[in-house]
Order: structure tokens, then C-alpha cells, then sequence
């Protein structure tokens, strides 16, 4: 494990991979930031790093796409951020974060300070305007201070601490207010609170060591500590010192960090903002609860990240992607399903889950009530609730080679009876292909799309699939590649 103990110590190793580009003329926060680092998603460009930003003071940076793709280096930026060799595949994290689960939590570790603590803006002196916090997409409903910072809550009987990712909107000079979804855990710890009709004590830590943000939005079970997940999965555990303000702890290398308490009462509308699915909803958002904060402190100089999410690629489908692929593999473990393994194509907006089975069972019979299974074990789980669709398909197909995906899709999905459906599930209302019924109900259909051969036909009558790889016997495959460059490719 090769582990990162800050997003500097990130962000200097990201510069020494050709991995960011600093840009340093002046860019302003108003939309302009944000459709630069729209355009890095597009184009798979390195991180830009803004150094510069209009009516900011100067040394306050934004890191914008800290975990996207790279046209040169693929999925180095992951890779690097958990502590990978920087060519691992996007099966080799999966399975990393999945095995995370067998391991023993190591609780984070308090320390007594740390450069977070470097500056300190404490009650009346909080000024969020003057962080370099982005008007992102043409259409959000406000300026997103958080879009990859981990926020911070403890159950009122002390016993859970949840670490998650939710997008928090400026509502005023001391006021945000921010998406809590009441089955996510930030929204469950937050109907604990306000039944005791208290304000809920947050923190939110911004800039943190690149594998937090990961496991932050990674749907582990409820009553698990993210905090002790990440310390088993690096083997050691991570440094939090103690808060101004609210009895609660922050990674001690955080660039920046916002204290406050969660209105049990008062809210005010967040939204709309561009999603992960790709589509910007107008009119859309909802009364969300206000936080009030009481201190920020941040390092010198300290950088901000920013997701512009949208259309893929972006940190929702590489990190949620990567980490609910994990989650469910696990669970789909546990459960003994015959999972090979999960994975959520980039490219479908984490619409599409394709699960794979090994080969040999491909031309089981029953394949249908495999289909209603999975179906049922997925659509169940948190994990898989946020998913529309699943494609079962044979552990031949590799779902991380969209080339193969498409056309195994296309040839092995029978369009009669290859949909398994699952009518009348919670649904996320963002997803476009809903009508308007579905949509104000957060209910709808869900489909498996089993991809397994009908075992209608000796096994020697099976369709071969006709590539280099699996059609040729291997002496001729050997010879070829041995040939190759004599053949005078
Ligand atoms: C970049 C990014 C942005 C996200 N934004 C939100 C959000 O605004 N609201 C939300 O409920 N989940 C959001 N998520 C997903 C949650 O972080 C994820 O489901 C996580 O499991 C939530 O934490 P929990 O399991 O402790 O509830 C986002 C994830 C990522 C990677
Ligand atoms: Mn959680």
C-alpha cells in the first residue's frame, strides 16, 4: 500500500505524472471554473489546478477533476489516491476496496494538531464568500462549496460516526444548506437528531488524503465507521485532531474546514445542479436543511476540489461507480451468489450494473431464475437501489472493455425473453427515462437483462466466439504473436 497523507502530498505526485495543469491567469468562479473543468472531463486532460481566482484573495486555490480519467494515464489518478501501483485495472480496485470489508477496522487517531489548524476564521469572522467557492454548471440553483469534501456527523448516542460525500450549496455569509437524503446515512443520523429536536453538530473537511473521499461515498452498511474502514484498508489508522466548535474530529491534513451545526427546522432550497446522470433538471432541488457554521480553519494556501458533474466520465462514475461495484460484490459474495465480479460502466452514469457468473454456469439451465435472483438480492441492498439496470452476462466478457460489452449486449440479450422485470421499485427521481408519475412516487420498474445462452443445443453446437483470442487453437495463436513483427507490423 502505498498511501498518500495529504491531497499536497496528491497533488505533487499528480505534477511529477504530468497529471495537472496549472493555470495561471485569472479565472473567475463564476462559470468559468466550472466549464473548464467540464471540458478536462470531455477532453480526459490533466487536473487543472486554478491558481488564481477572481475577487479571491490570493494563495486560495480550487483542484478541479481530482479523480478523472486521463486520456494518457487512464485511471492513474485512482489508482494513486488508494494506494494501487499506478496500472492497476479498474478490477484490481474494485477487488481492493471490496477485501477492505474482511479486515479489522482501525478506529482513526487523535492527534493534537495538524496544518489544518493553520488559520482560524471562528464565529462572527466566518466569511464563506470569501473561499473560492464556484458557480458551476448555467442553471445550479447556487454556488456548491462541496462537491468532493466528506462530511462529518455522530449519532446523538455517540456510538456511529458517518463519513459521506452530499453536494452543499452557499446560502449565505455563515449559512449553507445542503442535500440530505433521508435514506442516505447523513440522513438517517439527521431524523436522529431532530427527533430530540437538537441541532446536529457537522463538520464538513475539504482537500482531504485522496482515499477518503473514496470510501465517503461508498455505500457500507449503517453503524460502520467510514473512518475505521479506511484505517483497515491502509493497515494504519488516520491522524483526526479535534474541532473548534462541535465535539468532533477531522483529518488533521485537511486543506479546509467548515464547523457549524444542521438546523433541526429551518430549511431553504437546494438546487437543481448538473448530476451525475448527465442532465441538469430545471426547477428541480428540494427544502433542505440549513447549516449554520461557527468556524472554518484552513491550511495556507489551501485548495479546494471540485467535481463538475455531468455526463460521463466524472467522479461520480469513477468513485461511486467503483465503490458501489465493490459494495455489491461483497454483498453478492455473502449472499452466495456466483458472482465472478461487478462492475458500473463508466459510460452509463451508474445506470448500468453488469454482474458476471463463471462460463461453464452461462449454459446452465435456470439461467431466468438466476436473472430473479440477482435481481432480488441487488434491488434489495442499498447499494444496488440506486441502480436501474443489470446485465448478467458470462465471466468471458470482460465489463470493463466497453468494445466487448456492447457487442456481447447486443448478441446475447433475447429481446422477448431476456428481461427479467421488477415492477414497483424506490427509485432515484433524477433518472431522466422516468415519467412523471414514477418520478413524483420515487417508484418504478427495474429490469435484469440476462445475458446467458438458452440451453437448447448440444454443448459442441454452442456458439464459439469468433476472436483471435478464443476462436484459434493456441499453437496457432503462439506462432502468430511470435511472427508478428517478422510478418513486418
Ligand atoms: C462526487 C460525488 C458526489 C455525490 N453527491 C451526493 C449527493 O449530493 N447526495 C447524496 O445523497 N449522495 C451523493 N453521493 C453519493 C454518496 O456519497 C454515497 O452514496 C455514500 O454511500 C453516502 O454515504 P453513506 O453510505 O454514509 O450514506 C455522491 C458521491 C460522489 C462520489
Ligand atoms: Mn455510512
Amino acid at each position: 500500500m502505498n498511501r498518500l497523507h495529504s491531497l499536497r502530498e496528491y497533488v505533487e505526485r499528480l505534477q511529477s505524472l504530468g497529471e495537472i495543469q496549472e493555470v495561471d491567469i485569472e479565472v473567475d468562479w463564476n462559470l468559468e471554473m466550472g466549464a473548464v473543468i467540464r471540458r478536462c472531463y470531455e477532453l480526459q486532460t490533466p487536473a487543472p489546478l486554478f491558481n488564481r481566482i477572481k475577487g479571491i484573495e490570493p494563495g486560495f486555490r480550487v483542484l478541479g477533476a481530482p479523480a478523472g480519467v486521463s486520456k494518457k494515464n487512464g485511471l492513474v489518478r485512482i489508482a494513486l489516491s488508494l494506494g494501487l501501483p499506478l496500472d492497476a485495472s479498474a478490477q484490481q480496485i474494485i477487488e481492493a476496496l471490496a477485501s477492505a470489508h474482511r479486515k479489522t477496522s482501525i478506529p482513526p487517531r487523535r492527534v493534537a494538531t495538524g496544518p489544518c489548524k493553520e488559520n482560524k476564521l471562528l464565529g462572527g469572522a466566518v466569511d464563506l464568500e470569501r473561499l473560492p467557492v464556484p458557480y458551476i454548471h448555467d442553471g445550479d440553483g447556487g454556488r456548491y462549496l462541496n462537491t468532493w469534501g466528506t462530511i462529518v456527523v455522530r449519532t446523538p448516542n455517540s456510538r456511529w460516526t458517518n463519513w459521506s460525500i452530499t453536494r452543499i450549496m452557499l446560502h449565505g455569509k455563515r449559512t449553507l444548506v445542503g442535500a440530505v437524503i433521508p435514506r442516505q446515512h447523513l440522513g438517517i443520523i439527521f431524523q436522529q437528531w431532530k427527533a430530540l429536536g437538537q441541532p446536529m453538530p457537522f463538520v464538513l473537511a475539504s482537500g482531504t488524503e485522496p482515499v477518503i473521499p473514496f470510501v465517503s461515498g461508498m455505500p457500507l452498511d449503517e453503524n460502520v465507521d467510514e473512518a475505521g474502514y479506511i484505517g483497515g484498508y491502509l493497515g494504519e489508522p488516520i491522524d483526526v485532531v479535534d474541532c473548534e466548535t462541535v465535539d468532533l474530529q477531522v483529518p488533521a491534513t485537511s486543506e479546509m474546514v467548515i464547523e457549524g451545526t444542521v438546523s433541526p427546522t429551518e430549511t431553504a432550497w437546494e438546487g437543481p445542479m448538473g448530476e451525475y446522470s448527465g442532465y441538469l433538471s430545471p426547477g428541480g432541488g428540494m427544502p433542505s436543511p440549513i447549516f449554520t457554521v461557527s468556524a472554518v480553519t484552513y491550511r495556507n494556501n489551501p485548495i479546494l476540489p471540485v467535481i463538475a458533474a455531468g455526463e460521463p466520465i466524472e467522479e461520480n462514475h469513477t468513485c461511486w461507480g467503483l465503490t458501489v461495484s465493490a459494495q455489491l460484490l461483497w454483498e453478492l459474495r455473502q449472499a452466495e451468489f456466483p458472482v465472478t465480479t461487478c462492475f458500473i460502466p463508466f459510460q452509463s452514469a451508474a445506470h448500468w450494473l453488469v454482474v458476471t457468473v463463471p462460463a461453464p454456469l452461462a449454459g446452465a439451465a435456470g439461467s431466468e431464475s438466476l436473472a430473479r435472483r440477482l435481481g432480488e438480492i441487488v434491488f434489495r441492498s442499498r447499494s444496488g437501489s440506486f441502480i436501474p439496470k443489470v446485465i448478467l452476462i458470462g465471466d468471458d466478457v470482460d465489463p470493463t472493455n466497453l468494445d466487448e460489452l456492447v457487442w456481447a449486449f447486443a448478441t446475447r440479450n433475447h429481446p422477448a425473453t431476456g428481461q427479467v422485470l421488477f415492477p414497483d421499485q424506490k427509485v432515484l427521481p433524477l433518472v431522466a427515462f422516468l415519467n412523471a408519475d414514477e418520478r413524483k412516487a420515487a417508484r418504478g420498474t427495474k429490469v435484469v437483462y440476462n445475458c446467458l445462452p438458452p440451453n437448447d443445443r448440444p454443448a459442441e453446437e454452442m456458439p464459439r466466439r469468433s476472436s483471435f483470442r478464443h476462436l484459434w487453437r493456441q499453437e496457432v495463436q503462439e506462432k502468430v504473436l511470435a511472427n508478428w513483427k517478422r510478418y513486418g507490423f
